[in-house]
């Protein structure tokens, strides 16, 4: 590795202009310490920092490029797309081919609506979902995030239903009094919290595989339970996709589990690294959203052509006979190395793997939700994180993210990434 006084100088210079000196906090790396690489370009597996290092990569900007950095059929659509203008303000032929495709593969989605960001796409289900009900209240899990919409940055509370309290300044209680968290795997909770609040739920949303506490699986009949429950009661249940969405499954999480929500939101992977989120679900439901409904909601850039056709793109490849397997099969690979290794120098580590993202938890308890999740050796992480990082192996800098293939990371790379591992481990072994 050579030494990274540019990334020094530039995050210096960053932070002057900058909160943090990122655009989001997660990059910051405050969670495991040092300085963030900058990065200036980026191909396949791997990417670049100012420096000269090189990195394979496994966060490929927290989930979208499922195809590699800069894949060529994505640049050359791009290249296309920009010379008949980067948007219209209008309808296009392209904006039915994305989403004919995302209503084609996800069962749940007859009718989609797209906008710009995973968080839009929450806030808008939400209100769809209120405006449908005539319900405020929604349940969501600790430990799972859906963006940073005011009402979902509640993360406090866990045992039953506890109203929430707001997780961030600048977030009126107003605001989450109508929020209710329980914790993630856990039936029970979410059944008494319906009971609790009988006939004031408008929805119960949730991530069916969750990957904002790390890696963590629905345990079995979870989510169907989910889905009985709020049928019961008359609420919607929304699938947050927006991460899991032709991640875990070619037809996301609803298409793996084989569990059909009322409501599903999306981003990353369908915009191919470009900015994007959409919702969708039931026809009769969406048919409240304006034009068609009363219920609002509107964007400047809404199903840009850019971040269409890329998307597009992406989703055809994957529809290519074998691509999306060859990725998850790295992706198993990539796992049993790591486990394997970790075994070999008695290092406790759970590791869970959901199709082409993957997680590890340095414990040797199992991780089912939030407060399990929260025991593992974040200490421990960092460490890795770091030595692998000297490496040239490129993980998310928190122990509460994913880390995710590309159909770039072909079996030299993950070879390249499982000697690197070896060597972190012995490290931390000692
Ligand atoms: P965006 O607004 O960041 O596009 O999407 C919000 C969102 C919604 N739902 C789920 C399940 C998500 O994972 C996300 C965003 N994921 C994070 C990664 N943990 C984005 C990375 C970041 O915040 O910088």
């Amino acid at each position: 590795m050579k030494p990274i006084t540019e990334s020094e100088a530039l995050f210096k210079s960053a932070r002057q202009l900058m909160p943090g000196g990122v655009s989001s906090p997660v990059r910051a790396f405050k969670a495991v310490g040092g300085t963030p690489r900058f990065i200036c370009r980026a191909a396949g597996a791997w990417l670049e920092d100012v420096d000269g290092n090189r990195y394979v990569d496994y966060v490929l900007s927290y989930g979208p490029l499922i195809l590699g950095h800069a894949h060529p059929a994505i640049v050359n659509a791009l290249t296309g797309t920009i010379r008949r203008g980067t948007a219209y303000g209008t309808p296009t032929r392209r904006e039915i081919t994305l989403v004919r495709l995302i209503t084609t593969l996800l069962p749940g989605m007859d009718m989609v609506r797209l906008v710009n960001s995973g968080t839009e796409a929450v806030m808008s289900a939400l209100r769809l979902a209120r405006a449908w009900t005539g319900r405020d209240r929604i349940i969501k899990c600790t430990g799972n995030y859906h963006g940073h919409a005011d009402s979902l940055l509640v993360q406090a509370g866990s045992g039953v239903a506890t109203l929430g309290l707001p997780d961030s300044p600048g977030v009126p209680e107003s605001t989450v009094k109508n929020t209710l968290v329980v914790p993630y795997n856990d039936l029970a909770a979410a059944e008494a919290a319906f009971g609790a609040h009988r006939k004031r739920i408008a929805a119960m949303i949730v991530e069916p595989v969750a990957g904002n506490m790390g890696v963590v699986l629905p345990q079995k009949g979870y989510l169907q339970g989910l889905r009985d429950i709020t049928r019961a009661h008359d609420a919607l249940l929304i699938f947050d996709e927006v991460m899991t969405g032709f991640r875990v499954h070619p037809s996301g999480a609803q298409g793996l589990y084989q569990v059909t929500p009322d409501l599903t939101t999306l981003g990353k992977v369908i915009g191919g690294g470009l900015p994007i989120g959409a919702y969708g679900g039931r026809r009769d439901i969406m048919a409240l959203v304006a034009p068609s409904g009363p219920m609002y909601q509107a964007g400047t850039l809404s199903g840009n052509p850019l971040a269409v056709e890329a998307g597009i793109v992406t989703l055809e490849k994957l529809q290519e006979p074998g691509i999306w397997s060859r990725i998850a099969r790295q992706t198993a690979r990539l796992a049993r190395g790591w486990k394997s290794r970790a075994e070999a120098y008695r290092i406790p580590l759970e590791v869970a793997v959901a199709g082409t993202m993957f997680g590890c938890f340095y414990t040797d308890q199992p991780v089912i939700d939030w407060n399990t999740a929260k025991r593992a050796d974040t200490t421990r992480y960092a460490g890795v994180f770091h030595a692998l990082l000297e490496r040239g192996v490129h993980l998310a800098p928190s122990q509460y993210e994913a880390c995710f293939v590309s159909s770039a990371h072909d079996d030299d790379v993950v070879s390249h990434t499982l000697d690197a591992v070896d060597a972190a481990l012995a490290d931390e072994a000692g």
